[in-house]
């Protein structure tokens, strides 16, 4: 059989410069400089922000050279042949996009009004290209088929500008694109509509993830069969590199080593290749990321209809926040649309390199796909002094219910009922509190690959809820909102006392707050935990960190679609300011409308009135710095704070 084996280092310092660095610019540098000869061991010098790495370094991508100090760049320019055209500083071999835009009352008002190319070779731009501003998509589509050379020349590089603002691209014209560059490159007759083209395919990367959901599929099939075959050709070019993606065509290539390409049998063999910078061009069905990471696609293809096989590896980037819990090696299937596994295998090497070996394949597109583990910073256990302090929170308040229960003939009834239930929910919740914050069940990161190649089924490699975690965020969040309605009922009582002060008390408020006092939070918790808990999804309703409620989105910003806020702060908000307008609107009615009233009543009505503000108040505030505690990673303060929010505790009941 015709073998000939391909071994692809995606490793290699080199392609750590084009591939691996830079992930947080979600873009590639552009150049497949060869490698530095001599690897000295004093560190360089960097210039221009470069990044010393193991005594190399790492440029910007307008800058290159051993210490970054060779300019790699077209600098800001401005021509005035037909029109007065400025362009910014742009890197070597990238299309750079006029200032000028298209002015208001035309079809595409405020996109750029031309493009030009930062020439490799001069470092200067070459003549800018611009666009008829009342030109769409849809009609270079239609016009396309049929043109000539010239005009294939106009076309390609209008499309390229009408595609230059990913935000601004819609599933429609992504396809519409996708079809116009798949009938350019199919045969592109000049080296400038192959360049703007691809061009264009690297720009139509940089759409966002949701807009692909809606692309016609077959013709970013088209396109990606197009261009597997474009890297075979001879001409126009060798290389064609843009940020998101690259083509190489090594036809009788000599410099192999440019692409860290080693070909162990049979350098005579034409290759192409073909790089994506992610993977938007590949929706598969059965893997689907719902963490913000990027998997780079490679296209290995082979002139004649030999099999190859291919080797690829990826160091995995190190990353604070990520850890990789298992990775699978695919390949893109055409006629099922997905990642399949078939002939590949799966290799770690002795560095922790992720290495793949695919078989039997002809021309392919190949990829890792990976599953993380987050690396949660979970929260540290309380310090001694938060838990003694908490203690004796919660000694005073057992204390505080038996004074309530042992003198309640004094007081009557309800007041009693309600102190005690404000005192047991509390208790409940700090003991809940010292007891069950930290999640008991940590997932810290063991690497445990499985040795089989199986797709998985998303970048987020989810664990089973296993229970103790979320049954003490739902106590949590049970006991500290019966507190909060318990301390609203309060209020609630001090009002009727103030409205009927002859009778007092009706007789049906005992038998209302009862219901109401328990019944209301357990409503909340129920419904947070309906509505966003699941087994194998337990972080809708909870975090990991520790055991309370979820708070952010996938982004980590504070999301008002998180129970956090509609289940616990939302409530919250509502009956400590009901509560607070309700006891301000009655202290204000007592010392003004009423000044003749008897003051041996006022007096203690007016105790009543302030202590249970006082206590919303001092609850509210408690709370509050409870939860900077919980988030706080800064230790003192969080000591600190602790000792506050204990005090505050003890001294607010009683
Ligand atoms: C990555 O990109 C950022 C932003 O452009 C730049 O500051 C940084 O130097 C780049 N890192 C490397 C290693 O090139
Ligand atoms: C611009 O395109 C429109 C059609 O979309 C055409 O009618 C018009 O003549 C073009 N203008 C120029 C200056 O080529
Ligand atoms: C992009 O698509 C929208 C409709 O989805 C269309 O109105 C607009 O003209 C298109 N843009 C271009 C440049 O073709
Ligand atoms: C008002 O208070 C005084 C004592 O300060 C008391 O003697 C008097 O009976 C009270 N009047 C009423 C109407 O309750
Ligand atoms: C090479 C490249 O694309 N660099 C970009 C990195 O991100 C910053 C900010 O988003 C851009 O200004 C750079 O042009």
């Amino acid at each position: 059989m015709d073998y000939s084996l391909l071994l692809l280092i995606f490793t290699s310092a080199v392609f750590e410069q084009t591939w691996c660095l830079n992930n947080s610019n979600n873009s590639i540098s552009t150049t497949f400089s060869p490698l530095p000869t001599t690897v000295t061991t004093q560190s360089l010098l960097c210039e221009n922000k470069g990044i010393t790495q193991n005594g190399i370094c790492f440029c910007p991508d307008d800058w290159t050279g051993t210490t970054c100090n060779i300019p790699n760049f077209c600098p800001e320019n401005t021509f005035t042949a037909t029109m007065k055209l400025t362009f910014p500083k742009t890197v070597l071999g990238q299309f750079a996009s006029s200032v000028e835009r298209c002015p208001s009352e035309t079809t595409n008002a405020g996109m750029h009004h031309a493009s030009a190319l930062c020439n490799l070779i001069t470092r200067l731009f070459s003549t800018p290209k611009i666009l008829n501003c009342s030109l769409t998509l849809d009609t270079i589509h239609t016009w396309i088929s049929g043109a000539t050379l010239k005009k294939k020349q106009d076309l390609s590089s209008s499309t390229q500008i009408l595609t230059s603002i990913p935000e601004r691209l819609t599933p429609h014209n992504i396809t519409n694109a996708a079809k116009i560059t798949q009938a350019l490159l199919s045969d592109p007759q000049t080296t400038d509509i192959a360049v703007s083209a691809v061009a264009t395919v690297s720009q139509l990367l940089s759409a966002s993830h949701e807009k692909y959901s809606s692309v016609d599929h077959e013709a970013i099939s088209q396109l990606t069969q197009t261009l597997q075959t474009l890297s075979l050709r001879e001409k126009p070019n060798p290389l064609l590199v843009q940020p998101n993606m690259a083509v190489q065509s090594l036809k009788g290539e000599t410099t192999i080593k440019k692409v860290q390409l080693t070909s162990y049998k049979d350098f005579s063999k034409d290759v192409g290749f073909v790089l994506y910078n992610n993977d938007q061009f590949f929706k598969s069905k059965s893997f689907r990321p719902s963490l913000d990471t990027k998997r780079r696609v490679i296209s290995a293809n082979l002139q004649d209809n030999s099999e190859i096989e291919v080797w690829f590896a990826v160091t995995s980037s190190a990353d604070s926040t990520l850890s990789i819990n298992d990775f699978a090696c695919v390949f893109w299937s055409y006629e099922k649309q997905d990642w399949i596994t078939d002939g590949c295998t799966k290799t770690e090497s002795p560095s922790g390199g992720l290495v793949c070996k695919c078989e039997r394949h002809k021309n392919g597109n190949f990829a890792i796909l990976m599953a993380y583990d987050i690396n949660y910073q979970y929260s540290e256990a309380l310090h001694w002094i938060s838990i003694s302090g908490c203690a004796m929170s919660v000694v005073g308040l057992c204390v505080t219910a038996l004074y309530q229960i042992i003198t309640r003939k004094s007081r009557g009834g309800s007041p009693t009922l309600l102190v005690v239930n404000i005192c047991i929910s509390m208790t409940v919740f700090y003991l809940l509190f010292i007891f069950g914050i930290n999640n008991p069940i940590q997932h810290v990161h063991v690497a445990k690959k499985s040795g089989q190649n199986i797709v998985p089924e998303s970048d987020h490699h989810k664990y089973q809820d296993e229970g103790p975690c979320t049954a003490f965020t739902a106590l949590l969040q049970y006991f500290l909102l019966a507190t909060f309605t318990w301390n609203s009922l309060y209020g609630l009582n001090v009002f009727l006392l103030f409205k009927n002060s002859v009778s007092g008390t009706p007789s049906w408020f005992p038998k209302v707050s009862m219901p109401v006092g328990w019944g209301v939070p357990a409503v909340i918790v129920g419904i947070s935990l309906g509505s966003t808990y699941h087994v194998d999804e337990p972080l809708g309703y909870r975090q990991e960190e520790f055991c309370w409620l979820a708070s952010m989105d996938h982004k980590q910003k504070f999301s008002i679609k998180k129970p956090m806020f509609w289940g616990f702060v939302l409530p919250l908000l509502f009956m400590l300011i009901s509560s607070t307008a309700i006891l301000l609107h009655f202290s204000y009615n007592i010392c003004r409308t009423n000044p003749n009233l008897n003051s041996t009543r006022r007096t203690p009505l007016k105790k009543k009135i302030l202590s249970s503000f006082s206590l919303a108040v001092m609850l509210g505030l408690s709370w509050v710095l409870g939860y900077i505690l919980l988030i706080t990673q800064e230790k003192n303060l969080r000591l600190i704070l602790s000792v506050v929010f204990c005090l505050l505790n003890t001294t607010q009941v009683g």
